[in-house]
């Protein structure tokens, strides 16, 4: 048995040799090459069918608590070079509309300030790629204010030109919630980078 494993051995370290030493030689060649850049732009859409650089995608007024939205917007790859990731990042500012309402000034001492994105909470999240739909489960029970500044990866893969995901979240204004997020206002910013 140990014989047959050396003489093996032997064998392949010839081969190898004999690559070295051919003879053979040819030459080809190529003349006109360039590199062209292809473009990079993803576009988001509230409908899947008219996409923007920059669009307002919800607004949801005179919630109380108990409500449930649901956002839903399309990302699509609008260039000619294909995008491997997206990952999208929410700024949200929290403010008054104006002055107090009479029961939220009971409770509410900061004017400045609104209370709604810490008791609006994220109820379902899903990303949907052609058939395939994906939950992306760790952000659900989070507040908005939770997820202020935080990057949320989208997707990661291929994604072809002119082929889009489909992302849709649920948000409900938290039934608990106090009379002081009355007549609150929470900006939501939201920022969607792509990765080549
Ligand atoms: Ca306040
Ligand atoms: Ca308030």
């Amino acid at each position: 048995m140990k014989r047959v494993y050396i003489v093996a051995m032997a064998v392949v370290a010839m081969l190898l040799l004999g690559v070295g030493s051919a003879y053979f030689s040819d030459v080809a060649k190529s003349n006109g090459n360039s590199f062209s850049s292809g473009e990079f732009d993803v576009a988001v859409s509230k409908d899947g069918h008219r996409f923007y650089d920059d669009y307002k995608l919800f607004s949801f007024d005179g919630m109380k608590p108990g409500d449930e939205r649901i956002v839903r917007f399309y990302v699509k790859n609008r260039g000619d070079v294909p995008v491997s990731k997206i990952s999208m990042r929410l700024n949200v500012a929290d403010r008054e509309d104006g002055k107090l309402s009479k029961a939220e000034a009971l409770v509410d001492n900061t004017t400045e300030v609104g209370e709604l994105s810490p008791n609006l909470v994220i109820t379902s999240f899903n990303v949907t790629v052609g058939n395939v739909t994906r939950t992306l489960s760790e952000y659900i029970g989070k507040s908005l204010k939770d997820l202020n500044g935080t990057d949320i990866e989208l997707f990661s893969g291929r994604l072809e030109q002119n082929e889009k995901i489909e992302v849709t979240m649920g948000i409900k204004f938290r039934e608990d919630a106090g009379n002081e997020c009355q007549t609150d206002i929470a900006d939501v910013n939201m920022t969607l980078y792509a990765t080549q």
